[in-house]
């Protein structure tokens, strides 16, 4: 998009905001604090780094598409993700899962891994001057392969998954501790039952003991934030899932922990949006899973939809920015993975820049008045304002692609680098 033509969008639309009260400079300098952890399965399907061509297990979760291209070694994974950011405004995050070390060739079991496996890692944040999140990886393992990691009755299973976890925690407060900015490591296993099981106590009794395990060892925040992420159902896990969200919600307030808000894991009538306010009231900080479940799947492409602009929006309007980490979490294998990337994220930024160009005082003031005609007619009108002008903006001052421009960049890297793999 040529510069003059988005200089002039911009000042029109700084002027149209302006009638409402809004300030858009304020906006974009705000934008700057929103920063996005890129999920790295993205780039290879959630395979890992294990052994050549490992493959997602089970788990609950699913990959589905072969579009080419697929990131198999960590060099292909590092040229994507340097990719990715280069077609991004703002400065982003890394979220890595405990799969993704180097290895070297040598089998390292999961019980075995240490902070000297993800150096290249650290090395490779510093460099780029960004901050990395952790995963420990409780699936693609046969020691899940029962359907029971952290909750399982077979003390052999159970050990080993909580020596995992609890190298998974102290590798990331080395991260975070070398990187200067807190790791957030999150917690998700895949425990449940594809039918309807009689003894769910003790399962949940067993996943309790087996956190009080893990987080006995405590860490500094400023290296180290704890998350636990819930689950409604997975496929094999239809009838019951031991990290359900009650389960989580009350170990994160009796414990102190961060919970994970992934959308794509409640029913599809529940709005994590909602949610936000309440467990803000409870908790100090969220972990956000941005994604989109589509029926069964809760691991679509993130597009601009109205689950996602509640989401912001209420953040924004809970004056909790600072109290939201913003992950991504989808893994589509069925197109451009890359673009995929740029299109969540995007999409993720315009909900946030959405949520701030909003005049909420004024939503505000008529909603205490019930004055419910001026604050939906308001809502509505706000729908059709210039905000992705203000986005290009953005983009420009950022020295990224503006408009449809990411689309050309895309495809000449899938041309040149993507489908030579
Ligand atoms: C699974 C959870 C979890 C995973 C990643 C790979 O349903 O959402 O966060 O998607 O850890
Ligand atoms: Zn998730």
């Amino acid at each position: 998009m040529k510069k003059k033509l988005i200089e002039k969008a911009y000042e029109l639309a700084k002027e149209q905001y302006a009638e409402f009260g809004v300030d858009t400079d304020k906006v974009l300098s705000e934008m700057e604090n929103i920063n996005i952890s890129l999920h790295c399965w993205q780039t290879d399907d959630v395979g890992g780094f294990e052994k050549a061509g490992a493959v997602l297990g089970g788990g609950g979760i699913q990959a589905t598409g072969n579009f080419p291209g697929k990131a198999k070694t960590i060099e292909q994974m590092r040229a994507d993700l340097d990719k990715v950011m280069s077609l991004l405004p703002g400065k982003q995050r890394l979220n890595l899962h405990a799969i993704y070390g180097e290895f070297e060739g040598k089998p390292v079991d999961r019980d075995q891994i240490e902070a000297k496996h993800f150096q290249g890692w650290i090395n490779w944040a510093k460099k780029r001057g960004i901050g990395l999140d952790f995963n420990c990886t409780c699936f693609s393992h046969p020691l899940a392969d029962d359907g029971y990691t952290l909750s399982s009755k077979d003390e052999k299973i159970r050990s080993f998954w909580v020596e995992h976890t609890k190298r998974c925690r102290a590798i990331g407060a080395e991260m975070g501790k070398q990187l200067g900015t807190p790791t957030v490591h999150n917690i998700w296993i895949p425990d449940g039952s594809k039918d309807t099981p009689v003894d769910r106590n003790t399962l949940r009794k067993q996943l309790k003991k087996s956190l009080d395990e893990i987080f006995a060892v405590s860490y500094p925040k400023k290296h180290l934030k704890d998350s636990v992420e819930s689950k409604l159902f997975g496929i094999g896990s239809e009838s019951m899932v031991v990290g359900s969200h009650d389960f989580y919600v009350g170990y994160a307030i009796k414990n102190n922990t961060l919970i994970t808000l992934d959308n794509g894991h409640f029913h599809p009538t529940e709005q994590v949006g909602d949610k936000i306010s309440s467990i803000l009231q409870f908790v100090d900080e969220i972990l956000l899973h941005l994604t989109r479940g589509i029926r069964w799947d809760s691991d679509h492409v993130v597009t601009f939809n109205d689950e996602l602009l509640l989401i912001t929006q209420e953040i924004v309007r809970c004056k909790a920015l600072s109290r939201v980490n913003v992950g991504l979490d989808f893994f589509d294998a069925s197109l451009n993975r890359i673009g995929a990337y740029v299109i969540g994220t995007r999409s993720a930024q315009l909900a946030f820049m959405y949520a701030l160009l909003e005049p909420t005082a004024t939503l505000v003031k008529y909603e205490n008045k019930g004055r419910n005609f001026e604050r939906l007619a308001l809502l509505e009108l706000l729908r059709t304002m210039p905000f992705g002008a203000v986005y290009d903006y953005y983009c420009m001052k950022s020295k990224v692609p503006t408009g449809q421009e990411y689309i050309d960049e895309i495809m000449k890297y899938e041309k040149e680098v993507l489908l030579k793999r």
